[in-house]
């Protein structure tokens, strides 16, 4: 009785296999994906919520811009994340003005690889940013009818998508907080107009480090909304960590929607004790975190080895010392 119990479940098994390829079976019965878990997330206070209503920590991976580096939007690269480095959560940088981004002739192109993303990501149960990469084009409100436009047919298309979070503006330069509130204003309604739940994250002027603005003068909007602080450790210190204290104090909830371990142009020698620093910073204030880049350009904050042309399943030795610090980081008990 036992033999036959055994036989059938086995032959369900190789069925199920047969079906959906192994990768797909375990998918099928997957019970341990991070959106299986923890579902859909919402900001309860100033912390990141899942659908227990426990604080949960995203720990994420950026693409470099997806104009640049496409070849790492593709499933298996996020399943080594997911599986080898802990990580719940891909950012998918689109760049708004800079090479073949956006708002520069690349429209479709960045839309198709945003939905290839979306659906990779959806499929292996990881959380997806849709990051709105304005850089050199520092003031929001430039590209404000293009990001309207765009968010609005986003949320449109994932409003039924938990593991969808928005990034409005990555990094406001050059310009006030108060046009970043005015373009806010325009973006967060127009994605709530269909998507009533969404975590919206919004950033702030001086390349999104300053919190302090936000403080005094939050969005009206509070509902699933986040706001961002990047840091590049050997650049932003405990300056930078005592004002996102004090803005979680004042009830600001923070996202650290990027940083690395170098300096802020990308480059230059990591900072090991700064790194560490805000590495215990941000898993005592249980705060999500989002490592730049999954890439091999040759500069220090890229992940992956210049002379490594793999797109997944990466061995320790293909990855840089920032890949290596942010895995090790990462996957640390
Ligand atoms: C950098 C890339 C670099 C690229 C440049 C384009 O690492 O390869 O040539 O953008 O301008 C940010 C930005 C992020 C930057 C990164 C490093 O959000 O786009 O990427 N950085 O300079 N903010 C602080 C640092």
């Amino acid at each position: 009785m036992k033999k036959r119990f055994l036989a059938v479940l086995l032959t369900v098994v190789m069925a199920f296999s047969a079906i959906y390829g192994a990768e797909g079976c375990r998918e099928v019965f997957a019970a341990t994906t991070p959106y299986s878990t923890h579902g859909r997330l919402s900001v309860k206070g100033t912390k990141l919520v899942d659908k227990n209503g426990k604080t949960i920590r995203l720990q994420g991976i950026s693409t470099h811009g997806l104009a640049w580096f496409p070849q790492y939007v593709n499933k298996a690269a996020f399943k080594t994340l997911r599986d080898k480095w802990n990580v719940n959560l891909i950012r998918l940088a689109m760049y708004t003005a800079e090479y073949g981004g956006y708002t520069s002739g690349g429209k479709a192109n960045m839309e198709s690889l945003v939905e290839n993303g979306v659906k990779y990501a959806s499929s292996l149960g990881m959380y997806v940013i849709i990051d709105w990469h304005i850089l050199s084009d520092g003031n929001p409100l430039t590209h404000q009818s293009e990001a309207v436009d765009f968010f609005t047919r986003m949320a449109k298309k994932y409003k039924n998508n938990g593991h969808v979070i928005y990034e409005i503006c990555n990094e406001p330069n050059g310009c006030e907080w108060k046009d970043v509130k005015e373009y806010a204003n325009k973006v967060i309604p127009a994605i709530r107009k269909y998507d009533k739940k969404a975590v919206i994250l919004v950033g702030s002027t001086t390349w999104s480090q300053d919190l302090d603005k936000v403080a005094d003068s939050p969005l009206k909007y509070k509902k699933n909304i986040m706001y961002t602080c990047h840091f590049y450790a050997a650049t932003h210190k405990q300056w930078l960590r005592d004002r996102v204290s004090a803005a979680i104090k004042k009830g600001i909830p923070v996202f650290i929607s990027e940083f690395s371990i170098c300096d802020a142009s990308g480059n230059g020698a990591i900072d090991k004790a700064e790194a560490d620093a805000w590495m215990k910073f941000i898993k005592k204030n249980n705060i999500s975190c989002v490592a730049w880049a999954l890439d091999n350009k040759a500069e220090t904050c890229s992940l992956i080895k210049a002379d490594c042309a793999k797109t997944s399943g990466w061995k320790n030795s293909d990855l840089t010392d920032t890949g290596k610090y942010i895995k090790k980081a990462y996957t640390a008990k």
